[in-house]
């Protein structure tokens, strides 16, 4: 069985023919205009970035290797397909897809899903960096400081020191990634235990389990079997949302320095746990939750219709809805509806029907208020509700398992950066002063 390091090699060549190949037929075509919108604006719509893993069209929703969310469904290896019980795409899977383009064989996931259990558990010293933080502190501010503190033992860096070439820089690359994609749930059940006193505390690891079995077990769900198919499910199709995003771009950004996988995918997380990126999640648990209070089980469509003007007129976005690029229903909202539909524990619960409900008349309402470009629910719509079911109600820890998820998309993309041996980042910046000087002209 070939190993996911052998498929990469196995790509590689053909990725740098292809970048060779796009330089000598087009370096000089033109991608379009710069207007000062889009500097002011957060450069929005500018294509100034190189992205491989996906590409988010508005109209359709994310592709991962022009696979959509429903495609992976279809092919990629389940825990069923290893032998495991459950039903959907594992983790594991997506990562392959991410970091290949192909999709991996039931041996080669399983193969996968082994590797990355031999090199979960944690190193005492990262071990003792996160028992020292106050509890007090957010969890992924914890996050950060402990995926950074595990550049201590970063292969790259190491390589680096050694003045390892530069066309094999993508090699210990690789091996940080899988290092820490293997760690982030270790380190993100020991803050939940240390801040919320939940799990066991000990981040045992069983070879025999996935990576999402394993971390399960290790945060106290090991026996639900539907929590820990949500998450496979929910840490698949949260891997990668194409590069502007702002923890994918920010892993870029950081990694063109030739800072190691543990820094770059550090500096992810801390953008990550802004209100209008990851934070979203955990917004949008506490206004359902204030909906359920005010218009009770088995609400009509014309109280939820009541309550979402009340939030309007009050000058409040409604959480979960909107998006900077799609204009259609998130299809990852759609993927966690379709689990909740076929779980009895989530089909008759209270909050997810409210959610779902909602999701059918929020439209509507946010049509005619008329100012988003978007009036269809996102993914953080249904996400934490799901989690909340389960009884995962610590709300501060929802970002922590999004954080788990984003390395599946933004760590390949590194892998790839140091691979294609592109540049550091350096856009050109100017004042207010320069640009009244430059657009007088
Ligand atoms: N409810 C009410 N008004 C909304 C709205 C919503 N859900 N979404 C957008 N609008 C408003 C904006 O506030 C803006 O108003 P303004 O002109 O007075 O400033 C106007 O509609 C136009 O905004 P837009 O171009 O449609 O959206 P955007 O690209 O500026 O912002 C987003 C996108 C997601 C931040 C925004 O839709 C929003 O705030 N949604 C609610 C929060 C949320 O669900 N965030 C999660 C995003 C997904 C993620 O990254 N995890």
């Amino acid at each position: 069985t070939k190993t996911l390091k052998d498929a990469v090699a196995e790509v590689v060549p053909a990725k740098r023919e292809q970048l060779k190949k796009l330089k000598a037929d087009y370096n000089d075509a033109n991608l379009g205009q710069i207007k000062l919108e889009n500097l002011l604006g957060g450069m929005r719509g500018l294509k100034v970035m190189l992205w491989e893993g996906s590409v988010l069209d508005s109209e359709r929703g994310i592709a991962f290797h022009g696979k959509s969310i429903p495609d992976c469904e279809k092919v990629l290896p389940t825990a069923q397909d290893i032998g495991l019980s459950g039903k959907e795409m594992l983790p594991e899977s997506m990562l392959w897809l991410l970091l290949t383009g192909q999709v991996p064989s039931k041996e080669e996931v399983k193969q996968l899903s082994a590797e990355l259990a031999s090199k979960g558990k944690l190193p005492s010293y990262a071990e003792k960096i996160i028992d020292s933080f106050p509890k007090t502190m957010h969890p992924m501010t914890q996050f950060a400081s402990a995926v950074a503190s595990l550049n201590h033992d970063s292969k790259f860096a190491e390589a680096y020191k050694q003045g390892v070439r530069k066309t094999e820089y993508w090699q210990p690359t690789l091996e940080d990634s899988i290092d820490l994609i293997a760690k982030l749930p270790a380190i993100a059940a020991r803050i939940y235990h240390n801040v919320f006193g939940r799990g066991d505390g000990v981040q045992k690891i069983d070879s025999n389990l996935d990576l999402i079995g394993n971390y399960s077990q290790m945060i106290g769900y090991g026996d639900n079997e539907g929590m820990i198919d949500y998450l496979r499910l929910y840490i698949a199709i949260h891997g990668d949302h194409e590069g502007g995003n702002v923890s994918a771009h920010t892993a870029h950004l950081v990694g063109s320095a030739l800072s190691d996988p543990y820094l770059s995918y550090s500096a992810a997380l801390l953008g990550l746990a802004g209100p209008l990126h990851g934070l979203a999640n955990q917004e949008v648990l506490g206004w359902a939750l204030d909906m359920q209070k005010k218009v009770g089980d088995n609400a009509s469509e014309s109280d939820i219709k009541e309550f979402l003007w009340t939030t309007l007129k009050s000058g409040r976005v409604v959480p979960g809805y909107g998006h900077a690029v799609l204009r259609m229903p998130d299809p990852r909202f759609s993927a966690l509806s379709r689990f909740c539909d076929t779980r009895p524990e989530l089909k008759n619960s209270s909050i997810v029907q409210l959610v779902q409900k909602t999701s059918k008349v929020a439209p509507e309402v946010l049509k005619e208020h008329g100012k988003t470009k978007n009036p269809y629910p996102n993914v953080d719509a249904a996400s934490g509700c799901v989690l909340y079911e389960y009884g995962l109600k610590e709300w501060s820890y929802y970002t922590v398992i999004f954080g788990i998820s984003r390395a599946l998309g933004a760590l390949p993309q590194l892998v790839m950066d140091r691979a294609l041996g592109l540049p550091i980042e350096r856009p050109k910046s100017l004042s207010m002063d320069a640009l009244e000087e430059l657009l007088k002209k």
